[in-house]
């Protein structure tokens, strides 16, 4: 028997097509629960590195859309890995894998529970990951999440990253929006 894992997961891929509405643009492809299911899809679809510029994938927990107005989101925020251009050629295929392989095998141990999922944007201005959570408000939660993952990504000290609340981010498109925790 295959290996189950504690949650359901779905991926999503994300295409820029201008006659379409974002949500529209967000397309739900598959929902993976065992070990072996998510490295076959994993080995089928192309690396994140490999995606034209403009496209997203998102790993979510069954039934959570990877959108902000999502009931399981909307209270949330992202701990969010801005990379340099020249990380996507060594550090952005890794990133993404460390980050779908800490949620799907539940690293966050008891915060586990508070992950809603991961988003992976392929942008010219730079590559960004985000790992999404479902409460701003609980920060030791949040703290615990955003030090896991700078240790499991192998990420200096001399580098900090950001929280940032969705609800700030909304209304923030295209500048910077203000991070509520760093680590
Ligand atoms: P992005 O794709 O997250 O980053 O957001 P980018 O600016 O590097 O491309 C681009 C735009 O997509 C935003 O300004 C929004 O118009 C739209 N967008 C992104 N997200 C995550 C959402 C969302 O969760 N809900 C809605 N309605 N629009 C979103």
């Amino acid at each position: 028997i295959k290996h189950p894992l504690q949650n359901t997961w779905t991926l999503w891929y994300y295409e820029n097509d201008r006659n379409k509405t974002w949500e529209e643009n967000q397309r739900e492809i598959i929902s993976f629960d065992t070990a072996e299911d998510f490295w076959s899809l994993y080995n089928h679809i192309k690396m994140a590195s490999d995606l034209h510029q403009g496209c997203d994938y998102s790993l979510f927990k069954k039934g959570i859309r990877p959108m902000w107005e999502d009931d399981a989101n909307k209270q949330g925020g992202r701990w969010l890995i801005n990379l340099a251009k020249n990380q996507r050629a060594n550090e952005l295929d890794k990133y993404w894998l460390e980050i779908l392989l800490c949620m799907i095998g539940e690293a966050f141990d008891e915060n586990s529970e508070d992950i809603c999922g991961a988003v992976v944007n392929v942008r010219s201005k730079g590559d960004k990951i985000g790992v999404w959570t479902a409460d701003a408000q609980k920060s030791q939660s949040v703290m615990e999440i955003g030090r896991k993952l700078k240790q499991r990504l192998n990420i200096g000290r001399n580098v900090t990253i950001g929280y940032q609340i969705h609800k700030d981010t909304m209304v923030k498109a295209g500048s910077v929006t203000k991070n509520t925790y760093t680590v």
